[in-house]
């Protein structure tokens, strides 16, 4: 063990726990009783910070680590890090990409089945004996159907390149026109109103809150369904609720919710609506490929003064 404090302000499991506790002198923010109490003690002498995904860091707790050095997230998603505040203090975020694009893009992939072929129907179908009785009403051809994604990153390509191989047709918006072989539409309406299934696969945060809202939904219509994996805060909850209720957009796959774990009930009545407990990188392999990730990069910034993945914003 090295004699560097480092605050973890999450849930973490074993298997990134026990090697950090190993290696570090760690301080369990996330589970104690008396947190303020805990920060008064050790602050001062915290080096590095863990935390998850969807953990929401606030500069508050940043104020009182005047020696932190490096931020580094059990996840893809940063968007509970105030950026511009590391920027100023000159701290480290480092998230853990690429390691878990597969297993992402194949849970947008699931919620287009599920939701288009109807499959969580037809297994409760089966499982209530409903079978011996009638036949299930019949769903939705998925080959030539469009998909289109908002946010063509390296999720966002991971989709495409799935549900085009399933003979859907791929469409999408971001930031810029990228060299692909899908189609771009300049704005998320617009690619709205020209698909069958809206994929969100951009980045959360400040700039993209809500930007799927009335509008969009509007845009979408009964024809298309609404499918997220990458953060709740993307869509407009209330409106995608109410979009559901009026039946003016045809179903939802969700993986992603604004206040997790807390879902609306209203969604759970519907039986065109697909919810998911937030799976998107939920398998052995991938979460380990995570933890080792994420601990690489404490380690190669203590011990080398380098990083291995750095976020964009503090590139
Ligand atoms: C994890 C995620 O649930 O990577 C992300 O941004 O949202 C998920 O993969 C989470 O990060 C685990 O902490």
């Amino acid at each position: 063990m090295n004699d560097i404090d480092i605050l973890i302000t999450a849930s973490l499991p074993k298997f990134l726990r026990d090697p950090l506790e190993a290696d570090y002198r760690c301080h369990d923010y996330a589970a104690h009783h008396d947190r303020d109490a805990l920060v008064a003690r050790v602050g001062q002498s915290i080096r590095g910070l863990v935390q998850g995904g969807g953990t929401v860091t606030p500069t508050a707790l940043l104020d009182a680590l005047p020696n932190l050095e490096i931020i580094s997230v059990f996840g893809v998603g940063y968007d509970g890090v105030p950026t511009s505040y590391c920027r100023e203090h000159d701290i480290l975020v480092t998230n853990t990409p690429d390691v878990l694009t597969d297993d992402v893009a194949d849970v947008a992939v699931a919620l287009i089945l599920m939701t288009g072929r109807n499959f969580v129907h037809a297994d409760r179908f089966v499982r209530d004996g409903e079978w011996m009785k009638r036949s299930l009403p019949l769903a939705t051809k998925l080959s030539g159907k469009s998909v289109g994604i908002l946010g063509l990153g390296r999720i966002g390509k991971a989709i495409a390149k799935r549900v085009d191989a399933m003979g859907m047709r791929v469409a999408y918006t971001g930031r810029t026109r990228q060299d692909v072989p899908y189609r771009y539409v300049p704005t998320l309406e617009a690619l709205a109103a020209d698909v069958d299934f809206l994929v969100v696969a951009c980045p959360g945060g400040p700039a993209t809150r809500h930007v799927v809202g009335e509008k969009v939904l509007a845009a979408l219509g009964s024809k298309g369904t609404l499918v997220n994996i990458a953060r709740g805060s993307i869509v407009d909850e209330a409106a995608l609720v109410r979009a559901l209720e009026r039946g003016t957009i045809k179903g939802a796959g969700l993986d992603v919710f604004e206040m997790e774990p807390q879902v609306p009930e209203a969604l759970f009545e519907m039986d065109n609506v697909v919810l998911l407990p937030h799976v998107g990188s939920a398998t052995h392999e991938t979460r380990k490929a995570m933890a080792d990730l994420c601990k690489a990069n404490l380690d190669r910034w203590f011990a080398e003064g380098q990083v291995l993945t750095l976020v964009p914003e503090l590139q």
